[in-house]
């Protein structure tokens, strides 16, 4: 109840507009913020009062008007949605059923086991709170509405710049992580050969670099499919990016002009863009399976954990997460989050493309349905991996698999690198 009730606290604070802007379609990649609230509390209605308690409907007749599946988010702008102040009532009047069903009865299925269904709906909640409402925060123009303390500014810098990953049968995903959703499951071991990744994610100053070389102009850098959205959305440097005269970099973020910072994370760029800056690079995007190596794999005990510091809950001194600030940490502000390999920064900060495409993982099963993970396998998809500055504890752990179209970057979207290891030439030759 502690993680609905956090979320429904950030839902109030990503709410807080007047009526115009909340009906608002800001872009037509997001939604009205009305029509996420009253998505979120259908949501919570469909499996917290009916499926988990086995209560009736509020409202079975906004099912259809809140279907993400039936209505494109272009298009939502021009139902007939619930106004602000109908939406809240509704999200308030579920929440007020929801609670004096937790206290009355206690069902044991495998939809409510371990709780899972209420951290289900509250990583639902969060989840459209970081991707959906807090993107749409950030693609909204007008003067800023969202405050928050800087993140972290020093950092220690690394020793290395990469980190050497040794082979091993590690293990991915998890049955026993009581919060995990369908697509993290089941467990499984997998034979990784050794691979080097970056230390920390790729920065603006280095990401700038790739820009003053012409990064944006070689389509040789690029996959084909890659260079021809470069071209057709014209695309020359991460999204909210402006160049001045005087060529300094600028970035707008929540509303607010601020300078580009060399030593933080690079975000707002598409998988393309990163695919391109890892060829200029000469190295790759690491699969989801060595970012999850990274992040889990502890040779020295040969044991997955759920962070890379182990299986504690994540504080402030761990990662950037929970959006306690508004934009990433400088590399190396956490390294109390560290991997046992010293892999740093791989849990908040960035959400991080991964060469991956989303598919399940061999005896998946969808659950409890197919709408979260089955009906997206095999489409046109990237895997990102991490969490954001923006997401909440709740939905972020080391085997949490977040996806999106290669050509999106409204989304937190960072990367690092990885590549394989070069094998000695007197190895090779017997
Ligand atoms: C996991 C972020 C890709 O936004 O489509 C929200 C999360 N699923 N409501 C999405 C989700 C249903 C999902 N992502
Ligand atoms: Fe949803």
């Amino acid at each position: 109840m502690r993680d609905l009730a956090r979320a429904r606290a950030r839902t109030a604070a990503l709410t807080d507009l007047d009526a115009d802007d909340l009906t608002a379609q800001h872009s037509p990649l997001m939604s009205p913020l009305v029509w996420d609230l009253a998505h979120i509390a259908n949501q919570e209605e469909r499996w917290l009062l009916r499926e988990a308690a086995g209560l009736d409907a509020e409202r079975r007749d906004l099912d259809e008007l809140y279907d993400a599946f039936r209505h494109p988010r272009a298009t939502r702008s021009g139902l007939p949605l619930l106004d602000p102040e109908q939406a809240r009532r509704y999200a308030d009047d579920v929440r007020a059923r929801v609670s004096e069903s937790l206290e009355r009865c206690r069902f044991d299925t495998e939809l409510t086991r371990d709780g899972f269904v209420y951290s289900m709906i509250a990583q639902h909640e969060q989840q459209h709170d970081d991707e959906t409402m807090l993107a749409t925060h950030q693609l909204r123009s007008g003067p800023p509405v969202l405050f928050a303390p800087d993140a972290p500014r020093t950092g220690r810098p690394a020793e290395t710049d990469e980190i050497t990953v040794p082979a091993g049968e590690v293990e991915i995903g998890t049955s026993t992580d009581p919060s995990a959703l369908d697509n993290e499951r089941p467990a499984h071991r997998v034979q990784v050969p050794a691979f080097r990744i970056d230390t920390v994610p790729v920065t603006n100053g280095r990401y700038l670099e790739f820009i003053a070389d012409g990064g944006y102009d070689r389509p040789e850098l690029w996959s084909e499919a890659g260079w021809e959205h470069r071209v057709r959305a014209g695309l020359e440097a991460p999204q909210f990016w402006t160049c001045e005269h005087d060529g300094t970099w600028w970035r707008r973020r929540f509303g607010v002009t601020v300078p580009v910072q060399p030593d933080e994370p690079v975000v707002h760029v598409c998988f393309h863009e990163a695919d391109a800056y890892a060829r200029w690079a000469g190295k790759r995007l690491p699969t989801e399976i060595e970012w999850e190596t990274a992040a889990r794999w502890n040779p020295g005990e040969q044991r997955s954990t759920r962070y890379p510091w182990g299986d504690t809950d994540p504080g402030p001194e761990h990662a950037n997460l929970g959006q306690r600030h508004l934009g990433p940490a400088v590399v190396g502000a956490y390294p109390a989050g560290a991997s046992p390999l010293g892999v740093q920064q791989l849990i908040g900060d960035v959400w991080e493309w991964t060469s991956s495409g989303f598919e399940p993982y061999p005896g998946f099963r969808a659950f409890p349905y197919r709408e979260y993970s089955e009906v997206f396998f095999g489409g046109d998809y990237r895997v990102l991996r991490g969490g954001s500055f923006g997401t909440d504890p709740v939905a972020c752990r080391g085997t949490f698999r977040n996806w999106d179209h290669p050509i999106r970057r409204q989304i937190f979207s960072g990367f690092r690198c990885a590549r394989d290891i070069p094998v000695p030439p007197d190895v090779a030759d017997v």
